[in-house]
């Protein structure tokens, strides 16, 4: 099958446990089983230099000042945009588990930290065609396994994160309930994927918050 066209750029944000990852895992499976394009990505990307330095402060094993920790998750972003852009306009759709609304969101979550602020390191990123918001309630969040092993995973920070979130919707977010059961989150995220991919496949890829 021949994908004349850009793929689409898909992000999935959303809190910590909010089933993300198995929904951009389960989006890129049948995707390639339906013989799109596509690949998964996602960030932070600890595979890299910069990547390693926020796995460690992810899991605490260094302190790193609040405004350079949010630059590194930015240039994190910024080192796989030659990537991103080299697959995105050789037809193939990329599902990233987080981006820059999740850099945003969270840093500005800290004390003295605006949302103006946090957003001008990530001007001019390739803009996603869409933006899965998963909305899990918080209740249902702390119960999952493996909750608060790393920082930031404790319930008023994710209160804060959740409301910055909501503050950055535009016209590519969608709000995803989360609280439901995996496939039938899975038929929401996938048919709004697949809309995006048509809608985009001709459109210049844009940038973001510019
Ligand atoms: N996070 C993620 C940030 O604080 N800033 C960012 O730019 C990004 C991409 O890192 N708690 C936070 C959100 C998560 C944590 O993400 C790691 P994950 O999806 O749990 O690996
Ligand atoms: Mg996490």
């Amino acid at each position: 099958m021949s994908y004349p066209g850009r793929g689409a750029l898909v992000v999935l944000e959303g809190c910590d446990k909010a089933g993300k990852t198995t929904q951009a895992k389960l989006l890129y499976e049948n995707m390639i089983k339906a013989g799109i394009p596509t690949n998964y990505m996602c960030f932070p990307d600890r595979t890299t230099k910069i990547g390693k330095l926020i796995d460690d402060y992810l899991k605490c094993n260094n302190d790193i000042e609040d405004h350079a920790i949010h630059l590194l998750f930015s240039a994190n972003r910024w080192e796989n945009v030659p990537k991103m852009k080299e697959l995105l306009h050789r037809g193939t759709t990329l599902v990233i588990d987080r981006y820059a609304y999740s850099g945003v969101a969270f840093s500005s979550a800290k004390k003295n930290f605006s949302l103006d602020w946090c957003k001008q390191c990530d001007i001019g990123l390739p803009k996603p065609d869409l933006v899965l918001f998963f909305d899990l309630n918080m209740h249902n969040a702390v119960q999952r396994p493996t909750y608060g092993q790393e920082r930031y995973e404790n319930q008023t920070f994710q209160e804060k994160v959740r409301r910055n979130f909501l503050l950055l919707q535009d016209e590519s977010f969608k709000v995803i309930d989360a609280n439901r059961p995996i496939e039938v989150v899975y038929e929401d995220a996938k048919n709004s994927v697949l809309r995006a991919i048509q809608e985009s496949r001709f459109k210049p890829l844009q940038e973001l918050w510019v």
